[in-house]
């Protein structure tokens, strides 16, 4: 696992991840940026997946990015922490992971910052729990945490360096 700072749209890595909403129509955010990076044949995938839980995740394919597939997963909106949220943000990664791992020619995934956006999830909180699902359920797959500032690429080093310490005691 890593982090880096970066415009997930421009990632060569064999599938990113999505913080979508449950229409799977695109959005605002990262969810506007691949899909305008992607192209209308996304869209028109997506029109066929009869939307998407809040927690699940489906696949498709990567159309105009680099990345092969995409693995759209939709991110609780935070409504202060008592309404299930931090399970259904271990949901999306742990889904998420589950998904690629299933798919033999994904061996790299990047995911961007789930529900840290428009939907309002604390940053750390959400990364933690981000860093604590991929370890626990991407044995084959080499992750990679895309995000969109400095300032958050720093919190993720901080607690991966944390969890490689726990890991190796
Ligand atoms: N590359 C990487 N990260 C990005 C990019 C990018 N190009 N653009 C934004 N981010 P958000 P959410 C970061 O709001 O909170 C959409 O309208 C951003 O800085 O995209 O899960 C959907 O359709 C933040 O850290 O997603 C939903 O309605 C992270 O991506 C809703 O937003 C997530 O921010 C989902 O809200």
């Amino acid at each position: 696992m890593n982090a880096i700072c970066d415009d997930i749209t421009t990632l060569s890595v064999d599938a990113i991840v999505n913080a979508a909403n449950a229409s799977l129509m695109g959005g605002g955010g990262v969810d506007g940026a691949i899909h305008r990076a992607a192209g209308p044949r996304l869209l028109h995938e997506c029109r066929l997946l009869g939307g998407c839980k809040t927690g699940e995740a489906k696949l498709t394919g990567g159309h105009g990015l680099p990345a092969r597939f995409i693995v759209h997963t939709v991110g609780p909106v935070w409504h202060g922490g008592g309404d299930g949220e931090d399970e259904l943000l271990a949901s999306c990664y742990r889904k998420s992971c589950e998904l690629a791992s299933a798919q033999p020619a994904i061996r790299t995934l990047a995911f961007p910052c789930i529900s840290t956006g428009i939907y309002g999830f604390p940053f750390e909180r959400a990364a933690r729990i981000a860093i604590r699902e991929c370890a626990a359920h991407t044995d084959r797959l080499i992750t990679t945490f895309c995000c969109f500032s400095e300032r958050d690429r720093n919190v993720y080093s901080q607690l991966l360096e944390e969890h490689g310490r726990r890991v190796a005691d």
